[in-house]
């Protein structure tokens, strides 16, 4: 039997967040070491654990996966959410780098300064709206982003759709399509699951994580 996944990262989303969705949308149970001291990444650093002595790190089926794009890669792979063929994958692949740039800003905006914030929402909020919000309307009146399955793309828009309306309400909330398929997308039971306060999804990062996170990993 295969041993269940162990995930390395703090207790927070960041880079590690769409694993945990992704995992968690797949129905694979996993276990997580969280790190909480420099000592704790020193330790998998000396140990020759992380390659580029970075996390997110996810093992695996026998490896000790980095580079979070790749692990997401490797699970879509695994488990049937990256199409039926080249062509799908590869347009799976495409919307999941451009929805991965609007969720980095998110991802980016509690770790950034007073006056940084400030100028993060607005650029966030004119690229939501004027760049990425009408490509996902246009495709999202049907119930998955392709076919009639969950795609990686999908797991990973629900994923920023949630964390965009925890910031800025109004733009999801502004346009229908991407509301209605939200709703669908969070009804799926293993998301349903995810979506309750018990589950092992992370809140939005408070000013204790973020201190915790600078001490740790120097996020900027
Ligand atoms: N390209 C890598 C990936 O995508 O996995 C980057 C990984 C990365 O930046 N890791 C950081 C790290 O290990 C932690 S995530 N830093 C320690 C070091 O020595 O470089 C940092 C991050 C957080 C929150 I926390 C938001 C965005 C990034």
């Amino acid at each position: 039997m295969e041993s269940r996944p162990k995930l390395h990262y703090p207790s927070g989303r960041g880079r590690m967040e769409s694993i945990r969705w992704t995992l968690v949308a797949t129905g694979v149970e996993f276990d997580e070491e969280f790190l909480e001291t420099r000592d704790q990444l020193q330790n998998l650093q000396d140990g020759n654990h992380l390659l580029f002595q970075q996390v997110p790190m996810v093992e695996i089926d026998g490896m000790k996966l980095v580079q979070a794009r790749t692990v997401l890669h490797y699970i879509a792979e695994k488990f049937h959410l990256f199409g039926n063929d080249l062509k799908e994958k590869t347009l799976i692949d495409m919307y999941v780098e451009g929805t991965l740039d609007l969720l980095e800003m998110i991802i980016m905006h509690p770790f950034l300064k007073p006056d940084n914030k400030k100028k993060s929402i607005v650029s966030m909020t004119q690229k939501a709206v004027f760049r990425y919000f009408p490509v996902f309307e246009k495709i999202l009146r049907q119930t998955f982003f392709i076919g009639s399955q969950l795609s990686l793309e999908d797991v990973i828009l629900i994923q920023t759709i949630l964390a965009l309306e925890e910031l800025l309400p109004n733009i999801p909330a502004s346009f229908t399509h991407c509301q209605g398929y939200s709703v669908k997308i969070s009804n799926i039971p293993t998301i349903k699951k995810f979506l309750v306060p018990s589950s092992k999804k992370k809140p939005p990062p408070d000013d204790v994580y973020v201190k915790t996170v600078y001490t740790l990993l120097a996020p900027l």
